[in-house]
């Protein structure tokens, strides 16, 4: 198949052959080419990577073709970018990675992009297939198709250089289709090699038809959640990222505001209807939980993060409406009572359809007692929120950087650590959708400067970073990479010299300073200084707040480290009923 094919039959000598070689020899093209023509084909634009063998060139000829290549410091941190680009645009994300530790550093947002419904897809260069088959060690041997297949929602593999289009547009559908995740394509070395007639190759590019298609509920699922809504006392809805992420942003705005029922944003849909709405019930989030009597689900699962749909935090036994597209979904904690399957484009307008044709607004017992209770808490919080404690606490810090986003609410927000994620969560307030992101489903730590740097490229916009100490440590290598694209991101570091809190001590009395323990008093601004970003040092909420609204202006990589009392936080921030305890009684 690589032999030119020629018209002519090959006489005498060395010197026609070449000739004739010369002009009459097709077109080719190769693996590298068409993997670059079959992302274009279907409008992907930016690839996430780190170079290498086999993959350098793959960089270099998606560059010289127009599209995007960001270049990281760390696989993993690529993988992220790529993952929270996906979520944002209902476009997989695309990260590049070369073969065994790349794969495995990219391996983990991959898993973390599935785990997240986001969708995504890790492209990794692999060894020759003879020599990993046969174990034979190979450069960064590894059979890595294998390997992912438990973390990713598909894995693939391309052998042969006239399937990449076809490889590359299943990789597509997967990712965005049903209930979205992380797909792998596993691309070996000798297939970007691999040439082919040109007209052949751009015959093999598929551009995918409608990778996400609509799913359309049942009519039945629909009246019997219409049923089940209209009989509701005390209804709620919870909007969950999956809400954020169907950009049905419209039809869930009315269904809330034409039923009039309160409603509670998980964190990642905070902003899909504004957080200061008055049907929002963030502030009275427990009572609420517990005293519902039917709650829809739109895009949220009963996992952890909803203390699984049952014990304390619901109190008495409640009906469960569940709007998802994945059936297998429903049930998976507690029994729903009324499932609907679809997805939530067409489930809402579904139910708007029903509920317009009459519907009973919630009584003012229900809504008033929920206002009561949101005005008890937010009178409560203002006072925590009002302290300029030096050195700072999370309140005072949270206040400040709170004050400066109400007046860009354009501005897209990353966060992650354990207070400081409980805190910015509940303190920061979100107006609109798919602008902030955080640990998710794992509650994973390492997604800050990934998701930084994504959510940067993808909206143009600028990104606040609201980091703890330890949560930036994973991913803090990437301020060289946002310096180097001279990405709009302000990284607010919450230091509080450790895990959690800086006070541990090594009850042993030894050298070594206590597990949670960090460098006290370290100055994270002076390593954004070193790629010729602007560093702050901020040790009060009045300069906290000076200097943010300074970076914002700057529109450049800045980084303030906010200094916060070491004795602030608290174990595990909410979840320290998640440590196990010893039970040991030997001393
Ligand atoms: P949160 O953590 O915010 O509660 P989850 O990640 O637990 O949200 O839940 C998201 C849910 O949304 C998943 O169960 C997923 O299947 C669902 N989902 C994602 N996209 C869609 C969509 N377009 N239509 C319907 N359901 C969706
Ligand atoms: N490793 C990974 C990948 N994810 C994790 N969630 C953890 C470790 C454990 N972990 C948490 O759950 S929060 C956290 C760790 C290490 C950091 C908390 O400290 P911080 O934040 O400085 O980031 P606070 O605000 O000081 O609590």
């Amino acid at each position: 198949m690589n032999e030119p094919k020629l018209k002519s039959i090959f006489t005498s000598t060395d010197f026609q052959q070449t000739e004739l070689t010369a002009i009459e020899k097709p077109e080719l093209t190769d693996g590298f080419h068409l993997v670059i023509d079959a992302l274009k084909c279907n409008d992907i634009d930016t690839i996430f990577g780190l170079v290498g063998i086999p993959i350098t060139d793959l960089a270099r000829l998606a560059q010289a073709e127009g599209m995007r290549f960001i270049g990281f410091r760390h696989e993993q941190n690529a993988g992220n970018a790529a993952a929270i680009a996906g979520y944002m645009t209902q476009k997989p994300g695309v990260c590049l990675t070369v073969s065994a530790p790349g794969f495995l550093n990219g391996l983990t947002a991959l898993a973390n992009a599935t785990t997240n419904c986001f969708p995504m897809i890790l492209i990794s260069g692999s060894s020759e297939r003879e020599i990993v088959d046969l174990q034979q060690g190979d450069y960064e041997e590894m059979d890595q198709l294998n390997a992912a297949k438990p973390f990713a929602k598909a894995a693939y593999r391309v052998l042969k250089a006239e399937d990449i289009g076809i490889g590359v547009a299943r990789a597509i559908r997967a990712a965005v289709s049903g209930r979205p995740g992380g797909v792998y394509l596993d691309l070996p070395a000798q297939l970007l090699g691999q040439s082919l007639d040109a007209a052949h190759g751009r015959k093999s590019l598929v551009r995918v038809v409608e990778p996400a298609p609509r799913q359309i509920p049942s009519p039945d699922a629909v009246q019997r959640a219409i049923d089940l809504l209209k009989g509701a006392k005390r209804p709620l809805i919870l909007l969950g990222k999956g809400a954020a992420y169907a950009q049905a942003d419209a039809a869930i705005h009315t269904l809330v505001e034409t039923s009039g029922i309160p409603y509670l944003p998980m964190s990642m849909a905070k902003g899909l209807l504004p957080d200061n709405h008055p049907q929002c019930a963030s502030a009275a989030r427990s009572f609420v939980l517990a005293e519902a009597d039917v709650v829809l689900l739109i895009g949220a699962r009963l996992n952890w993060l909803l203390a699984h749909g049952k014990g304390k935090t619901w109190g008495a036994p409640k009906k469960f409406i569940q709007i998802d597209i994945a059936p297998t979904e429903i049930d998976s904690n507690v029994a729903v009572a009324a499932p609907v399957i679809g997805d939530i484009g067409s489930c809402v307008s579904a139910l708007l359809a029903g509920i317009k044709s009459g519907f009973n607004k919630p009584s003012t017992d229900w809504t008033a007692s929920i206002q009561a209770r949101k005005d008890k808490n937010l009178a409560k919080m203002a006072a925590m929120l009002d302290q300029n404690t030096v050195p700072m606490n999370f309140h005072g810090a949270l206040r400040a950087i709170r004050d400066v986003m109400k007046t860009r609410p354009d501005i897209n927000v990353v966060n992650e650590g354990a207070n400081t994620l409980d805190f910015a969560r509940s303190i920061i307030d979100m107006y609109e959708p798919r602008k902030r992101f955080d640990s998710g489903t794992w509650g994973i730590m390492g997604i800050g400067m990934g998701y930084a740097i994504g959510a940067a490229v993808t909206s143009c916009l600028p990104v606040v970073a609201i980091e703890g100490d330890s949560a930036f440590g994973f991913s803090g290598m990437e301020l060289e990479t946002i310096c180097r694209y001279q990405l709009p991101v302000v990284t607010i570091v919450f230091n509080n010299n450790g895990v959690y809190r800086g006070t541990d001590v090594n009850p042993t009395g030894g050298a070594d300073v206590a597990p949670t323990v960090f460098v006290k008093g370290a100055r994270y601004d002076k390593m954004i200084e070193a790629f010729g970003g602007i560093g702050y040092n901020a040790t009060t909420p009045a300069e906290l707040s000076k200097f943010l609204i300074e970076a914002i202006a700057a529109n450049k990589p800045a980084l303030i480290n906010a200094v916060i009392d070491e004795a602030a936080g608290t174990e595990s921030g909410r979840l320290t009923n998640l440590n196990p305890a010893s039970t040991a009684t030997k001393k």
